[in-house]
């Protein structure tokens, strides 16, 4: 659906300053940045996170009296999908090394590495290999690999000063090392990444970077990435099985407390299989489809939050989990698009942020967090009351793509964000002349599992890598470190895991009593209602429907 005429009028506000704003911006004169401490009083006022009433302690687990999103609590306040009793753990149904749950990037580069390392991996993923925000990921991947222009050390930096001083420094320090490398491993196996004639790669800026070090594939660099390690994985045959649709629904642990494997739900029959397994990495990514406070997200429809609320039940303590990501700028328009991610790279190629009144009102790199409390501010009435309103009775503001052509030449925009570009095409939008209308999405979860620099939970043989960890970040991701973590930390745990199997090759007794003993506890914790996880897919019937459909009233008006 093209703009109606009532967007194409405030269209016309956008045009009337760009061409003054180009100037300003070849001139490099850019809208202040924030001081650091006007951030806070945003954050507090207009960030999603801040919200009174939208967080509550947990009343059992390794991390109780742990106040996060009420969602997750729901979550982990829930009972088991399966009867222990019922699942028979006396033959496995696959034995293996190592079990991968969760085919994106993590874990198909733990299952690389692991093999290489002489392991045997099954990987069991609740969609297909490769269904993950890994292959969402737009914008790029940062690596401090331009030696004396910039050093893993003013990543660290920044990645410090955007996760808000309080992230793990060891884990920080691992990734940032472990960068350039995970750059070259990608490269050598196929990763075509956007460079310039002479073959040097192309890097840019993101919010909170001093240097400009996020290397791409247009804007589809998580396709490029997820596709050529999937067919790497592939291709190691001998050493690395997948089996599809087939969610893992608890860990199964053995009589010494180690992790052992896990049960499998398979969607296309609905039975349960016991994988068992020397070493077991949760690679599940992240949770967008819990629609955290209802909005809007460019996660996968798989990301649901299984791998925290098996591990959490197996006594893994969970941290960083009290703030969330939204993502500045996500499509709120055309409806059919809503939640979609609009790359981050828009703005650091120079498209500008603009109000109802087609004027700028935050610098366009602020970090994350900052400058999505910024737009909700902009757009909510309690705020400047300045967003733009949108057919399906929404607010955004517009991200100015056209600007790109006029700083960097014709045919810009349709070369360096192909993806974006046919999304809009489709519904009649050529961005490379009208701009987009955005909002913040529900984008990453800052934090997770805990795990330490191997990967390792405090559960032994159990690793953890990627979006379902939580550490590295701190409060708030910087973009382009989500590719990241989950190449290096995916493969660590790979790497770790084919270790630990060397002097861990025996398995005790297997057993689901840690699910037993949860159930327990939330009886003794008093807590109602008879919700279970994890939740495998989100729940997107009419609600009126749902409510009746179990009821003799809904059965009755069907006959
Ligand atoms: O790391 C990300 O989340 C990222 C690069 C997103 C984007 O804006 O493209």
């Amino acid at each position: 659906m093209p703009y109606p005429e009532s967007l194409k009028k405030l269209i016309e506000k956008v045009e009337a300053t760009r061409a003054a704003r180009v100037e300003r911006k070849k001139n490099n004169e850019e809208f202040p940045a924030l001081e650091l401490e006007e951030r806070g009083p945003i954050l507090e006022n207009f960030h999603p996170d801040f919200i009174e009433g939208t967080r509550r302690k947990i009343k059992i687990g390794p991390s109780k009296g742990y106040a996060i999103s009420n969602e997750m609590v729901d979550l982990l306040e829930a009972k088991s999908r399966v009867d222990p009793d019922l699942i028979n753990l006396s033959e496995p149904d696959y034995e293996t090394d190592v079990l991968i749950i969760g085919a994106g990037g993590a874990g198909t580069a733990a299952a690389i590495l692991a093999a290489e390392n002489g392991a045997k991996v099954l990987i069991a993923t609740k969609l297909r290999h490769g269904d993950a925000n890994t292959m969402m990921a737009e914008g790029g991947i940062q690596a401090a690999d331009k030696v004396g222009k910039d050093s893993p050390y003013y990543h660290y930096l920044d990645i410090l000063g955007g996760g808000h001083f309080v992230n793990d420094p060891e884990l920080v320090y691992t990734m940032v090392q472990h960068a350039p490398d995970a750059i070259r491993w990608l490269e050598g196996l196929g990763t075509s990444f956007s460079k310039f004639e002479d073959g040097r790669m192309k890097t840019m800026h993101g919010g909170g970077t001093c240097r400009k070090r996020m290397h791409y594939a247009a804007d589809i660099t998580g396709a490029e990435i997820m596709k050529t390690i999937r067919d790497e994985a592939r291709n190691h045959t001998d050493m690395i099985d997948v089996i599809e649709f087939c969610p893992a629904v608890e860990l199964v642990l053995d009589d010494a407390g180690r992790c052992a494997g896990a049960v499998l739900y398979n969607l296309e029959t609905a039975e349960y299989h016991f994988v068992k397994a020397k070493a077991v990495i949760i690679t599940t990514g992240g949770s967008g489809r819990l629609h955290i406070q209802n909005f809007m997200t460019t996660n996968h429809y798989g990301a649901t939050a299984d791998g925290i609320v098996m591990a959490y039940r197996a006594g893994v303590p969970i941290s960083f989990l009290h703030t969330v990501q939204y993502h500045p700028t996500g499509v709120v328009f055309p409806e059919q698009a809503e939640g979609i991610l609009i790359t981050e790279k828009f703005r650091g190629a120079g498209a500008n942020v603009l109000n109802i009144k087609g004027e700028q009102f935050v610098y366009e790199r602020e970090p994350r967090d900052v400058e999505a409390a910024c737009i909700i501010r902009e757009c909510s009435p309690g705020g400047r009351g300045n967003g733009v309103p949108t057919p399906t009775g929404k607010y955004g503001v517009w991200l100015d793509s056209p600007m790109i052509e006029m700083l960097k030449g014709e045919g810009t925009v349709k070369k360096e964000f192909p993806g974006k570009n046919i999304l809009f095409r489709r519904f009649g939008i050529d961005i490379s002349k009208e701009p987009m209308l955005i909002h913040p999405t529900l984008h990453y979860q800052n934090g997770g599992l805990d795990i330490n620099s191997k990967c390792e939970t405090n559960v032994p043989g159990l690793y953890a890598a990627g979006e379902v960890s939580g550490g590295v970040h701190g409060e708030n991701r910087l973009m382009g470190n989500s590719l990241l973590d989950v190449m290096v930390f995916g493969r660590i745990a790979g790497t770790c895991a084919a270790e630990y199997i060397k002097d861990h090759d025996q398995i005790g007794k297997v057993n689901l009593d840690h699910v037993k003993r949860y159930n327990e506890e939330i009886e003794t914790a008093g807590i109602e209602g008879n919700r279970i996880s994890p939740m495998i897919l989100p729940d997107y019937s009419n609600p009126d429907v749902r409510e009746k459909q179990y009821t003799k009233d809904y059965f009755g008006t069907l006959s």
